[in-house]
Order: C-alpha cells, then structure tokens, then sequence
C-alpha cells in the first residue's frame, strides 16, 4: 500500500513524496514512533533525535537538522518545522497519512535556509503553523 505524503512550505508551494509503507508487526515497533525525526546528515545519516510531535526547543541538536522524517502511524501526523525555538520565525511543515512516511533526505534541496536551521516542532494546527 503506497500513500501519498505532503510537504508544505510557508511560500504556499507544494511538494509530494512517495512515501514508503511502514512495516508492521513483530520486531517492527521500534520503527515507528509517530511524528518527526530529524537527522544531523543528510539521507538520515549520523546523530538523531525524535522529539516526535512538539519540542519548543531542540536542545543539543539546534539548528543541527540535514535530513528529516514525518512518521504517521494510527493516524495522519502534520508537523510545523520553525527556524527559530518557541515556535518562530521562518516555518514549513510535513504530512504523513496514516501508515505512511514523508521522507526529506536532503533539507537543503527544499529550501538552503532549512538546513542545520531546525531549533522547534509542533504539531499542525488547523490551516497553518502561525
Ligand atoms: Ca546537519
């Protein structure tokens, strides 16, 4: 089963991504947490962290974020990316439907402001992410 996921940025345009179907079953759990996890390198290489959902500050791993994964597990998760801490400043989100994963191996290719820019996350609020 193949779903489509959404990347939105603040300018309005609109990315999709074929997103790669979760597996599910034993052993598989630990492979999805719902919501984001950000990666130090691109294509989800070296250092992450998985704040998930809503982190108004990323703590160590600051304006760290190369590459970035949108998780939704039991149901759609849309996520606000913010390139300032306390949900600030410049801002895109990504959507994963439900059992499916938006994948951004290469922020930078999205906009070369977003790269090692990250610094909080939260969920989506209806409409927008101001
Ligand atoms: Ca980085």
């Amino acid at each position: 089963m193949k779903k489509t996921a959404r990347l939105s940025l603040a300018t309005g345009v609109a990315l999709a991504a074929v997103a790669t179907t979760l597996i599910s079953g034993a052993g598989a759990a630990s492979a999805a947490t719902a919501g984001a996890t950000l990666y130090d390198k691109t294509f989800y290489a070296d250092d992450s962290v998985g704040p998930g959902t809503l982190a108004a500050s990323l703590g160590s791993f600051n304006d760290r974020a190369s590459s970035i994964k949108v998780v939704g597990t039991s149901s759609q998760e849309s996520i606000c990316f913010y390139l300032d801490a306390n949900f600030s400043g410049a801002h895109f989100s990504g959507t994963a439907d439900a059992g499916s994963t938006l994948m951004i191996p290469v922020l930078r290719l999205v906009n070369p402001a977003y790269d090692n820019s990250i610094s909080s996350i939260r969920p989506k609020l209806p409409g927008d992410c101001n």
